[in-house]
């Protein structure tokens, strides 16, 4: 058969790129057309995401992507989760913030004022986050003018196509959908205040959304899991249900997949979410704070050194050290926000900052600290769920990090299937090959994944005694 060729944006909170995805018969391949730093900016009133930069670098890939690739059928989108920005007649109302800016604390009280966290849980099945949207939008009285709330992928879908809808796995993070039904839950939105108005109509991965004008003229754009984790979840070579997976790049995503919601109060206490997956499926997992750590302590000590640090040179030198004997609780609050990080991690192990000649063991602490946050969460997740877990597929950037994947292969006494790296862009493109009909008829997620699994074999680490 032929080979499919499609377009994958995929935007990350350290960096976003433009991709270009072909599949076919015993092919699925990515080609890199654009790469671009993203982080947080910060503005007068907090931190912000820069979504015109954004917008710009996308629209160029896209016409890089095509001028390379002519055949290219369809592009999708995937971000990060939670963050929006509000629409009126004009286009946004305001710079989206950043879900590390502090403000969203003063909307966790105000929320949970009106509907407490247990009740939320039931309805909503989702994991405390400070930042997930509805606490967004009670420190942002900005919400009842606008005309509708747009994801971030769906922020950009619709400058493509000047339609306005809400995907529905990234919606599952905003707090305000049904966990049982995956529709609105209107109730809630008004309890809290919320103008049902602003809430788009939903759409499922596979669905057009409609094709772009001047970004991108006469593509079509495909939904596809517009959350990153549930593009990653999907191309997730998970062949069991004994498999727990841990998408990892800023964020740890560790967790199970699922045919249907965990929102007892087990999995409430141990702040497990049920967030919607591709197919209709249930990602029942827990965040740990992952690379961030790391990320955040090279680009301090970047800044202090005035020449970068560099990441790979600092882990090659940290596996040489000895286990450290003691950790820090990688899920600790005081990580969450930029800045300072190494400050903030030496706080909580109680000693000073290391010099420069500790830093490698200072890494390997981190790491381990990481390791050890992802081993629990894997055997909260089985026990949570009633199942044997007895592999952990390990995907995205932290995947590369093979101290990483060792330490977590040691603590947790399981084997680690690392791979593939690229798991969120090969998500977005699968879903939309799929839907374009390169596959021949349908093709179930385990079809999905069994390209991947041959594709790319993943790299096994046996856990040591
Ligand atoms: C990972 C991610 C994660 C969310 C967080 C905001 O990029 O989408 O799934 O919890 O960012």
């Amino acid at each position: 058969g032929g080979i499919c060729a499609v377009a994958a944006v995929d935007l990350g909170a350290t960096s976003g790129r433009v991709m270009i995805g072909r599949v076919g018969d015993g092919v699925l391949e990515l080609e890199q057309v654009a790469r671009f730093p993203n982080g947080p900016v910060q503005r007068a009133d907090g931190w912000h995401w820069d979504v015109e930069a954004l917008w710009g670098h996308v629209r160029e890939g896209l016409a890089e992507a095509r001028r390379r690739e002519p055949s290219i059928e369809s592009v999708g989108i995937d971000s990060w989760a939670v963050d929006y920005g509000l629409l009126g007649p004009d286009g946004l109302l305001a710079e989206p913030f950043h879900y590390r800016d502090e403000r969203t604390a003063r909307g966790v009280d105000a929320v949970h004022a009106v509907v407490p966290f247990e009740e939320l849980y039931r309805r909503n099945g989702l994991q405390f986050l400070p930042f997930n949207t509805l606490y967004q939008y009670a420190a942002d009285p900005r919400v009842v003018d606008a005309e509708a709330s747009l994801l971030i992928p769906d922020l950009l879908a619709a400058r493509l196509t000047g339609r306005r809808v809400a995907e529905r796995t990234n919606a599952s993070t905003t707090g305000l959908l049904d966990v049982r039904t995956g529709e609105w839950d209107l109730a809630l939105a008004e309890a809290l205040g919320i103008p049902s108005s602003v809430l788009p109509p939903l759409v499922d991965p596979g669905e057009t959304i409609g094709v772009a004008g001047s970004g991108a003229p006469g593509l079509p754009v495909v939904a596809v899991g517009s959350h990153d984790t549930a593009s990653a979840i999907v191309a997730v070579p998970l062949s069991t249900p004994h498999a727990a997976y841990i998408s990892c790049g800023t964020w740890g995503l560790v967790g199970l997949e699922l045919s249907a919601p965990i929102v007892t109060d087990a999995a409430r206490a141990a702040n497990f979410t049920n967030e919607g997956g591709v197919d209709s499926r249930v990602r029942f997992l827990h965040n740990v704070t992952g690379l961030w750590l790391l990320s955040e302590t090279v680009r301090a000590w970047s800044e202090h050194d005035g020449v970068p640090v560099d990441l790979p040179d600092l882990l090659a030198e940290a596996a040489t050290v000895s286990t450290p004997a003691r950790l820090f609780d990688a899920d600790d609050p005081s990580l969450a926000a930029p800045g300072d990080m190494p400050a903030r991690i030496a706080a909580l192990l109680g000693m000073p900052e290391p010099r420069a000649e500790a830093r490698a063991a200072f890494a390997r602490v981190i790491v381990e600290s990481i390791a050890d946050a992802f081993a629990r969460a894997v055997r909260t997740a089985g026990d949570l769920a009633g199942r044997e877990v007895d592999v952990i597929h390990l995907v995205g950037g932290g995947a590369l990090n093979a101290l990483l994947c060792q330490a977590t292969a040691d603590r947790s006494g399981l084997p680690v299937l690392a791979g593939p790296v690229e798991a969120t862009a090969l998500g977005n493109v699968l879903v939309q090959a799929r839907a374009l009909g390169c596959f021949g008829g349908d093709a179930s997620l385990d079809d999905l994944r069994q390209r991947v699994a041959d594709a790319f074999p993943p790299r096994r680490f046996a856990p040591r005694p």
